[in-house]
Order: structure tokens, then sequence, then C-alpha cells
């Protein structure tokens, strides 16, 4: 029987609505594909359009052999950044909103012109950029434990739900961004440290895999986007009060506060 896109992309849009977890797909559709995951997850930005929300950027997980073993989950993904999640600068992260989030450190890159597959090159993706800036992002798994396959994952958005950018920066050839180190802390402690490699060994080669994934689509990342290339370490809860600061050569710091709000 074919996948009902629609109906899984109002399954999963139910869960974020009433911040709840739902059970995962590939626990009631075992046939679940990575294609019919990809027109869930573009049904289910189809229900955000409806409602008025717009694309601000483009992200990857699971880029990092960190997040891979976290997850369980062992090749990159693709998504979106709704300009909706996109937290303001001294915006705390609005816990009543989320079910279950968990924070991680991003290099962004702010792009400057399209990025168009395929045959895009991380040079390419380097001549496009802007600048590249530090950020968080908030990732809310809408499964039960936060427990999922690649196609669920995939289905679910990415997990994706805020984004905080750093207001610095710097321009995408001012500092080799494989060597560009970053140290997560959580509440005062040092939860993971990384550099860009660890980002399949690049995060400018990450952001060239996107844009030809999309070229297959007949998508691209526009200019004036974000991309996320991934987190470089692995997540950690975001609880009532946590503060997580993500530290960067070269990028400056970027903090994110969650509201004390249940
Ligand atoms: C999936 C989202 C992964 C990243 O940066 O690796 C991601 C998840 O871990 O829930 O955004
Ligand atoms: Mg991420």
């Amino acid at each position: 029987m074919p996948i009902d896109h629609a109906h899984w992309a109002e399954y999963l849009l139910a869960g974020v609505d009433e911040r709840r977890e739902v059970q995962a797909i590939t626990k009631q559709v075992d046939e679940l594909g990575v294609d019919d995951a990809y027109a869930i997850q573009a049904a289910l930005l189809e229900l955000h359009r409806g409602r008025g929300d717009t694309l601000a950027g483009a992200k990857l997980g699971l880029t990092s052999v960190a997040k891979q073993e976290q997850m369980n989950v062992t090749e990159p993904i693709y998504g979106w950044v709704l300009a909706s999640s996109v937290l303001g600068a001294d915006q705390e992260v609005p816990l009543g909103e989320l079910i279950h989030p968990r924070v991680e450190p991003e290099f962004v890159f702010v792009l400057g012109s399209d990025l168009t597959g395929p045959n895009v090159t991380a040079s390419d993706v380097l001549d496009a950029t802007e600048k590249v800036v530090g950020g968080i992002e908030v990732i809310d798994s809408r499964y039960e434990a936060f427990s999922f396959t690649l196609p669920d994952v995939i289905a679910d958005a990415t997990s994706a739900a805020r984004v905080m950018i750093g207001t610095e920066g710097a321009g995408p050839r001012d500092a080799e961004l494989a060597t560009m180190g970053c140290v997560f802390e959580v509440d005062g402690d040092i939860t993971g440290t990384a550099a860009g490699a660890a980002l399949l060994g690049d995060p400018a080669e990450c952001v060239a895999m996107l844009a030809n994934h999309l070229g297959k689509h007949g998508q691209q990342l526009d200019a004036g986007w974000i991309v996320m290339a991934g987190a470089a370490t692995d997540a950690r809860p975001l609880a009532a009060g946590t503060v997580a600061t993500a530290r960067y050569s070269h990028l400056g710091p970027v903090t994110v506060t969650a509201s004390k709000g249940t």
C-alpha cells in the first residue's frame, strides 16, 4: 500500500502542537523508506507554510561521529530551518513550547549567493558564503524517548526546533574551518570539544553535500539563508534554567538560556 505522506505529516505536527511524544512511524509502518521519509518531511513543511511560516535556511544532521553514535543512526540527514524557529539574540528558549529539547553546537554558514547542485564543491560553498557564524541548535525529536531510525528522523524535520545564531562570525576564508575549535559548555561544565573537521572532515563539504542533495530534487540553497552543517559534539538536555554556551575560535561565543517555565 502506498504510504500516505500527508497523514504522517499531520501526525507529526500534532506532536509539535500538543507538545507530546508520538510513537516512531517505523513502529507502525515497517516499510517506510528514505524517499517516503523525505516526502513526509516535505508535506510537513507545506503544513508550516500553510500557517504562514517561511524558510530561513536549511540544515544537515548526523554529520559527526559524536552525533551518529549518540543517536545510533550512521547517515547524514537533510532538513529545513523555519523562519519561526530562529531565536532573537536575547530570546530565551520557550520550554513550554517544546517536548524534551536538547542543545548542540553548530557551525552555521550565512549565504551571500545561491548554491545550486549538482557538482557543488566545498570551494564553491566558500565562494557563496558571506560569513560563517557559531550557533546552537535546539533539537526536539517528536518521538518517544528521543529515539528513532533514519527514516523516522528524516520525516520528523530532522528534529529541528529552534536555533540561536552568533553575532560575530568570520569571513569564509579568514580561518580554516577544519581546524576551527568549538568548546561546548552546559551550566559551566564542558560537555564536549571538537574541531570543524569532526563534520565529515570539513563543514563546507557538508554544505556542498546538502546543495547536491537538493539539486537532485530541483531545489537549491538561497542567498540570505543560514545553513547548519551539523553538530560537532553530542547533544545535551535543555532543562529549565539551563545555560548553554558554545565558544568557537574565530567566531566568538553563542549562549542560549532556557526559560524557567515548563
Ligand atoms: C537529529 C538531528 C541531528 C545534528 O546536528 O546532528 C542534528 C537528532 O539528533 O535528533 O541536527
Ligand atoms: Mg543539529
